[in-house]
């Protein structure tokens, strides 16, 4: 079947392969592969998720034309691939719709940082990614998946999956509703800095998880920021914030070890280093102050998710054993009550890089 709808995108020559690829909790990935050995990526949107996707694909194709206006090298920024009508996305009988990208080649994708200067490359390229957008005319994107970072409807969306519990989950997750309970007031402090104005607002990623940006193999630096789905109007705070909730752990998002879940400071410390460096003094002051509460509530938020998510009997992101949605919500409901430990240490390292 994907064999078939990777042919119908103009690639160079025959497709003889099309397997399953990655490890996104979204979208369907397959690598294509033709005859010539040239490799693609092709991807089943999720449409559920997504509920507008000619929109969202109106929003990649302008910001990834963009984005090679700037620089032409095909390996740093996703280019799609048409179709002979010149779409960029197709629809099949069965309503679900499928895109292509150029597959960037001699890269790296990481579940988890090898060395600290891998994480420190994510840095670089998600903050390179911020500043580069900088001018781009966020009006014309469409909001993908709309209030997508707004912490006190992630609230909301929780107390309805647990008002109607559909599977009788919520009797065994007492604890966790306690825990995201008693942090309800702070959820919602990004927000209300955002609607007073307090922070600007930026294009931004929104999903700056350390598998969404690619590395270089042979020189392990950032090369290409991918998955750009969720590229909207939004603050600093949330792409900061969401690599930290991935990057810094020192565990697997999935870990069932609580023991092992920290959030490391010199992690912390490195992509701080790296992000504020390649945002190139963009960041204001207010913003600058934002970055260790990004790194708290995009955390929190998540686990907010995955627990919501779990009550509903795991309709959103894709899982691959029983409860993997509920030991996803306990690492997040880990890392943040670790942050709290380390909060006074989380706020004095941003300082000193101000300085
Ligand atoms: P999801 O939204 O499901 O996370 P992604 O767009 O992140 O989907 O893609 C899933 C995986 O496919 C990535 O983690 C990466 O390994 C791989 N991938 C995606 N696009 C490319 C590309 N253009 N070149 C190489 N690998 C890619
Ligand atoms: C999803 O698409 P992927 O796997 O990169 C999710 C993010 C979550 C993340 C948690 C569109 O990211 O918001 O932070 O899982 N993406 C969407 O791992 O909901
Ligand atoms: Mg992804």
């Amino acid at each position: 079947m994907s064999i078939e709808i990777a042919g119908r995108f103009a690639v160079d020559g025959k497709i003889v392969s099309c397997e399953h690829y990655g490890n996104g909790h979204i979208n369907e990935t397959f690598l294509a592969v033709t005859e010539s050995g040239r490799q693609y990526i092709l991807q089943r949107v999720n449409r559920h998720v997504f509920q507008d996707v000619p929109a969202l694909m109106r929003n990649i194709r302008a910001v990834t034309e963009y984005l090679a206006q700037r620089d032409p090298d095909p390996r740093r920024s996703l280019r799609l691939i048409p179709m002979d009508t010149g779409a960029r996305f197709l629809q099949d009988n069965a309503g679900e719709y499928w895109r292509m990208y150029d597959y960037v080649t001699d890269s790296l994708c990481l579940d988890a940082a090898e060395t600290s200067a891998d994480f420190y490359q994510s840095a670089l390229g998600f903050g390179e990614f911020q500043r580069k957008l900088a001018d781009f005319p966020a009006s014309e994107l469409t909001e993908t998946i709309p209030r997508f970072h707004d912490t006190p409807n992630r609230y909301r969306q929780l107390r309805e999956s647990m008002e109607r519990d559909p599977l009788g989950r919520l009797a065994g997750v007492r604890a966790e509703v306690d825990f995201v309970l008693a942090r309800e007031e702070e959820a919602g402090a990004l927000m209300r800095m955002r609607v007073a104005g307090e922070l600007p607002l930026r294009v931004t990623h929104n999903d700056t998880k350390l598998n969404n940006v690619l590395l270089d193999a042979a020189t392990r630096q950032a090369l290409c920021v991918i998955d750009l789905d969720t590229v909207m109007p939004g603050l600093a705070a949330f792409d900061f914030g969401d690599s930290i909730r991935f990057g810094a752990a020192t565990a697997a998002e999935d870990e069932r070890d609580l023991d092992k879940m920290e959030m490391s400071l010199d992690l912390y410390e490195t992509f701080a280093h790296g992000f504020i460096t390649a945002c190139g003094g963009a960041l204001t002051p207010a913003e600058l102050r934002s970055l260790p509460l990004g790194a708290k509530l995009m955390t929190l938020e998540c686990g907010v998710r995955f627990l919501a998510d779990y009550l509903l009997g795991d309709v959103y992101f894709h899982i691959h054993r029983p409860d993997h949605n509920l030991d996803r919500s306990r690492t997040q409901f880990k890392l943040v009550a670790d942050m709290e430990r380390k909060w006074a240490r989380m706020y004095e390292i941003i300082e000193r890089i101000e300085a």
